[in-house]
């Protein structure tokens, strides 16, 4: 029965995070001293993605203002997941959020968002 119970649990949980008619895709980018892999990210004008940051060596952060995310998503060894949605097209350049050290300024994600 508890073994039911944690199935219908997980189903549900399924349903709840990822409605049939909702696509999301994912991105993986990782951020060591001092650049983020990759460097240049390109996402879809209105879909919704799943931006996972890792980071392999240091700590470090980012906001995408043009995106929403507008606090600071700190980078650790722990994955952090941020889900944006692009409402307009361009290309954005986000910056470390978090002063890691001599190459700190030059550390950017360029997101391009396209049709
Ligand atoms: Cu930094």
């Amino acid at each position: 029965m508890k073994l039911l119970s944690f199935a219908c649990a997980l189903a549900l949980g399924a349903l709840a995070a990822a409605p049939a008619t909702a696509k999301t895709s994912q991105i993986n980018v990782t951020a060591r001293n001092f650049a983020f892999v990759p460097s240049t990210i390109t996402l879809k004008l209105h879909q919704r993605t799943k931006l996972r940051f890792v980071g392999t060596q240091g700590m470090h952060g980012i906001t995408i203002p043009e995106l929403g995310v507008n606090n600071v998503v700190s980078i650790g060894p722990k994955p952090a997941m941020v889900n944006v949605t692009p409402t307009r097209t361009g290309t954005f350049v986000a910056r470390c959020a978090v002063f890691c050290g001599a190459g700190h300024a030059k550390m950017v994600l360029t997101i391009k968002v396209v049709k």
